[in-house]
C-alpha cells in the first residue's frame, strides 16, 4: 500500500514508534523516526533518513523531540455505565463476607441494578462521563462498553444509549456490547427461562434491529448463567448475525469457552479457571483471551489465569480493566499495564500488546486499530519515555503528553 506524500496533512518527526504489529514478540519499534497522517488514517511511517520530501507549506509538522508514539490504547472490556456504587460491599468483603454470598444475598450485581434502574439516562451519562474521561487521559482512544445492570428491556436500551452518547461526547470510539444476560433480576427469581424468553425473545431482537449493540455477552458462571442458558443466547446473537463474547470461567470451569469456541467467539474474558481443552478450542476457534488483573486483584483471587498454557497454544492475550461497581472499580488502563505484569507475569511487552492489538482483535477491530501500521486508523498517544516498558513499570505519573484521534490532535 502507497499513500502519495503530497496528500500528507500532518507528520511527526523525530519520534519513536512503538508500532505493536508484530504481536507480542516484540514492540515492533522503530527509533529516529516519522509518521505521516492523512484522513484519519497512517500513510507513511519509517526511518527519518527515509523520509521522502514533502512539501511543508501544506502538510502541519510536529517536532516529536524523541516522544514515543504507540497506538492508542484499547480497553475491549468495561462496564463503565452504572447507577450507585458499592463501597458497602467493599466494607463487608473486608469484614469476611465472599462475593458470592454477597451476591446470593441480593447484593452484589442486582444492588448495582436496582441504582441503574432508578437513575435516568442523564444521570447515567454524567456519572459516566468521568469514567471514560479518566481512560481517555491515560491514552485509550477505543473503550468497549457493556451493558447488563439494566436486566430488563428498557433499562438495557438506555444504558446502551448512554454508550452511545458518551461516543459523541469524547473523542474515543465506543464499541457497545449487550450483556442482558449478566444476572437473574429479582423478579424472575426460580424463572431463569422465563428471563432467557425475554432476551432472546425480545431484547435481542430490539438491539440488533436498532443497531444498538456491536456484541453480544452473557455471564456463564455459577452465579450467573449455566451452560445450557448460555447456549440459548448464543444462539438468539448469531440468529440476529451479533458477535459473541463470554465472560467465562472467572470463579469456577463450566465450558462457557468451550461453548463459546463453537459459536465463533471473539473472545472469552476472566478465564482463569480455564483448563487446556478450553484453551486449544479458543485457538481453533481464533478467539482472544481477555485477562482482567483488576477483577483478580480486586476480588483477592489466588487462581491465575492459564497464561503459560496460552502462550503455548498461541492464543492472544488482550488486557482490560473491567471497570465496573463490584469487582473492579479501578478505571485505570495504566494501572492494568502494571498489575499485567506484576499479578500475571506478563512481559511489559506482552501486556502493551493486551491493550492495543490483541485488544482490538477481541473487538473485531484488527485491520483498523491497535497498531501503527500503513492503512491503519491514525488512534495514537504520545508519551514522554524512554522506552515502551516504561508504561508498565511506573505508575501514578501520567506519561501521556498527546493524543491523536483519527487524525486529530485532541490532546
Ligand atoms: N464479572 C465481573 O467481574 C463483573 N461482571 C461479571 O460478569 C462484575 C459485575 C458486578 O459485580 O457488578
Ligand atoms: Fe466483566
Amino acid at each position: 500500500m502507497t499513500f502519495p506524500q503530497k496528500n500528507w496533512q500532518s507528520l511527526y518527526i523525530n519520534v519513536n514508534l512503538a508500532t505493536m504489529a508484530d504481536g507480542d514478540n516484540s514492540y515492533g519499534e522503530i527509533t529516529d523516526a516519522a509518521l505521516a497522517i492523512s484522513e484519519g488514517k497512517i500513510v507513511w511511517l519509517g526511518k527519518m533518513l527515509d523520509l521522502p520530501s514533502f512539501d511543508n507549506s501544506v502538510v502541519e509538522v510536529t517536532d516529536g523531540q524523541g516522544k514515543w508514539l504507540t497506538p492508542g490504547l484499547i480497553d475491549c472490556h468495561t462496564h463503565l455505565v452504572y447507577g450507585g456504587n458499592r463501597a458497602n460491599e467493599f466494607e463487608m468483603r473486608l469484614q469476611g463476607k465472599s462475593y458470592e454470598e454477597i451476591a446470593a444475598a441480593g447484593g452484589g450485581i442486582a444492588s448495582t441494578v436496582k441504582a441503574t434502574r432508578a437513575a435516568s439516562e442523564k444521570e447515567l451519562f454524567d456519572k459516566a462521563l468521568p469514567r471514560l474521561m479518566a481512560l481517555h487521559s491515560q491514552g485509550v482512544t477505543t473503550v468497549e462498553i457493556k451493558s447488563g445492570y439494566g436486566l430488563d428491556t428498557a433499562n438495557e436500551i438506555k444504558m446502551l444509549n448512554v454508550a452511545g452518547l458518551l461516543a459523541k461526547a469524547l473523542p474515543v470510539t465506543v464499541k457497545r456490547t449487550f450483556l442482558g444476560a449478566h444476572a437473574l433480576p429479582i423478579e424472575y427469581k426460580g424463572r431463569a427461562d422465563d428471563y432467557l424468553d425475554l432476551v432472546c425473545g425480545e431484547m435481542i431482537p430490539r438491539v440488533a434491529h436498532d443497531n444498538l449493540a456491536d456484541a453480544v455477552d452473557v455471564f456463564c458462571e455459577g452465579i450467573g448463567f449455566d451452560l445450557k442458558q448460555t447456549e440459548r443466547v448464543f444462539a438468539a446473537a448469531r440468529e440476529h448475525d451479533l458477535p459473541i463474547k463470554v465472560h467465562a470461567e472467572q470463579l469456577s470451569n463450566l465450558g462457557g469457552t468451550e461453548l463459546a469456541a463453537k459459536y465463533n467467539a471473539l473472545s472469552s474474558d476472566h478465564i482463569e479457571f480455564l483448563d487446556e481443552a478450553g484453551i486449544i478450542a479458543m485457538k481453533k476457534a481464533n478467539m482472544t483471551a481477555v485477562l482482567l488483573p483488576g477483577a483478580f486483584y480486586f476480588l483477592r483471587e489466588t487462581q491465575l489465569p492459564p497464561m503459560a498454557l496460552l502462550r503455548k497454544h498461541q492464543v492472544p492475550m488482550a488486557v482490560a480493566t473491567d471497570a465496573n461497581p463490584g469487582t473492579s472499580p479501578l478505571h485505570n488502563i495504566q494501572l492494568m499495564l502494571n498489575m499485567a505484569c506484576t499479578l500475571f507475569k506478563l512481559t511489559p511487552c506482552e501486556a502493551l500488546a493486551g491493550v492495543t492489538c490483541h485488544a482490538a482483535k477481541a473487538l473485531d477491530l484488527s485491520q483498523s486499530k491497535g497498531q501503527l501500521s500503513l492503512g491503519f486508523d491514525a488512534d495514537i498517544a504520545l508519551w514522554d519515555i524512554s522506552q515502551p516498558a516504561e508504561l508498565c513499570y511506573q505508575f501514578g505519573v501520567n506519561p501521556l503528553v498527546g493524543l491523536i484521534k483519527s487524525g486529530e490532535q485532541v490532546f
